[in-house]
């Protein structure tokens, strides 16, 4: 029986890596100052946490930390040495300037909470 639950959990698993990384498309959004991406951060997630913009043009991201854990304190932009601090029930707003394509993760200090930048 524990070998039929483990063996159910392994597939499972294995279908939510093909749905991520093969079927799951990234949403593409054209932020601008005045409509910055909104991303929540709350339960371990960001959401959204996978979206394309275009390569070039500058990119408005406003966090929203529900979150009390210190862990989801801070996000960093490690390809870019970027941080930024999130207050508690608070946005805070992050200003970048992406002018190479390329994929661009977010963390939290412990790499818990992940998120993925697509320029394109
Ligand atoms: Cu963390």
């Amino acid at each position: 029986m524990m070998q039929l639950v483990v063996n159910i959990a392994g597939l499972l698993l294995i279908g939510l890596i093909i749905y991520w990384f093969w079927l799951a498309h990234p949403r593409k959004v054209t932020p601008n100052q005045a409509n910055p991406i909104e991303i929540l951060v709350r339960d371990g997630v960001y959401s959204p946490a996978y979206f394309q913009v275009k390569k070039g043009e500058k990119v408005f991201l406003r966090f929203i930390r529900e979150d009390p854990s210190p862990c989801a304190a801070k996000v960093i932009f490690n390809s870019l040495g970027k941080t930024l601090e999130l207050p508690i029930n608070e946005s805070a707003e992050i200003e970048l300037q992406l002018d190479n394509a390329g994929e661009i993760d977010f963390t939290c200090d412990m790499h818990m909470y992940r998120g993925k930048l697509v320029v394109e």
